[in-house]
């Protein structure tokens, strides 16, 4: 019989280290792990395994690779994660990450993963010559996120379609080990919970500063297209003066913006760092032309994004620091997935001996 406690509300979250962290990261997610804390226990993880899932020349090599980890947990301490609260530690540390993604391989469906958008998009028309990695990516997000039995997961919109695909896998592993799971204690057969997908960061789908159809992503190669929380004040206001935009002036409400993708992203950005909404934005700036707005925008984002940075630089003044945390919560992280990863097991038959 499991000696597991009953799942109770429990944040777990992540973000792949394949690039310093931006402004999409920030306001998708990173802005509500931080509110998270004050109400749930959190786990954040530096996604290290799924970084790998890409080409070599998208997450550089070994060096950037460990630079990019702690880049990483300097971003989540600098946005606010608390260390004492919160546990923050890299995924390949905690070995029972891929020991469930192993099992989930073997749960989810190749129709199921036949269907994420993600991996079309990155995978692009060269499928064949695409990581076997890259596609059991959302089995091992699901693995992430079940091996702590979390309830909520912040993210932003664009994760979507793979926090659906956590759910499946978690109600067929129910389904498929019914009667084992009650078998070990869990009286109504659920041992794995249907995570929530909590997208409600104060700018859910950030887009590309060069093309406002795009995502802002770390591995899109325009370094213009994104507003790094490492960028300094005179690179953010550089980013912002030269985003692409279209000639005509604000309109007065946010229904004025449908069709001009680029003029509603900056919008939304500038909503989302001064904690307002597009209307309260375009009741200060419609009729303005961009030439007015951007210089606004530009002060906005040094303003909020700048002190981010400039502790990102303080934290990454001292790596040793910066493992330890990573070798507390590793440890931290550990002791929640050992009996979770040990009931799996001995469910499927597993024999540890
Ligand atoms: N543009 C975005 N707007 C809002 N939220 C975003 N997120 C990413 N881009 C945006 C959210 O940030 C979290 C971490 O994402 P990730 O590092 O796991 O990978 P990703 O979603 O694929 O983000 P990138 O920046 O595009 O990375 P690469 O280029 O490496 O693939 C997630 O919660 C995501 O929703």
């Amino acid at each position: 019989m499991s000696k597991l406690p009953a799942i109770s509300p429990r944040v777990f979250s992540g973000m792949q280290p394949t690039g310093a962290l931006h402004l999409g990261n920030y306001l998708g997610a990173l802005v509500q792990w931080v509110k998270m804390q004050d109400t749930h226990e959190c786990i954040y993880c530096v996604v290290d395994m799924h970084a790998i899932t890409q080409a070599r020349s998208v997450w550089g090599g070994p060096e950037e690779l460990r630079n990019a980890i702690r880049m990483s947990t300097a971003a989540y301490m600098a946005a606010g994660v608390d260390t004492k609260k919160s546990i923050i530690f890299n995924q390949s540390q905690v070995a029972a990450h891929a020991e469930l993604a192993w099992v989930f391989n073997c749960i989810a469906r190749m129709g199921w993963l036949n269907r994420m958008t993600q991996f079309k998009e990155k995978a692009g028309k060269d499928r064949e010559n695409a990581s076997t990695g890259l596609f059991i990516y959302p089995n091992l997000m699901a693995a992430d996120i079940l091996t702590y039995r979390a309830t909520h997961v912040p993210v932003g919109e664009d994760q979507k379609q793979h926090l659906e695909l956590a759910r499946d896998i978690a109600q067929k592993f129910n389904n498929d080990f019914h009667d084992e799971i009650v078998a070990e204690g869990f009286a109504d057969g659920d041992f794995f919970p249907l995570c929530e997908p909590v997208i409600t960061g104060p700018a859910t789908r950030v887009m590309s500063l060069r093309d406002g159809s795009r995502k802002m992503s770390k591995s899109e190669p325009s370094e213009m297209s994104r507003i790094n929380l490492t960028d300094d004040a005179d690179a953010i206001s550089n980013k912002v003066r030269k985003a692409r935009t279209d000639p005509d002036a604000l309109p007065s409400e946010p229904k004025g913006l449908e069709g001009r993708p680029e003029a509603q992203n900056l919008v939304g950005i500038y909503a989302a760092l001064s904690g307002t909404t597009p209307e309260a934005v375009l009741k200060d700036f419609g009729g303005a032309q961009f030439g007015k707005f951007k210089p606004a925008l530009a002060d906005l984002a040094v303003e909020k994004i700048g002190p981010i940075g400039a502790e990102m630089n303080r934290l990454l003044g001292d790596p040793a620091e910066i493992d330890r945390i990573l070798a507390d919560g590793s440890a931290r992280a550990r002791e929640i997935a050992a009996p979770v990863i040990d009931t799996v097991k001995d469910i499927v038959g597993l024999l540890r001996t």
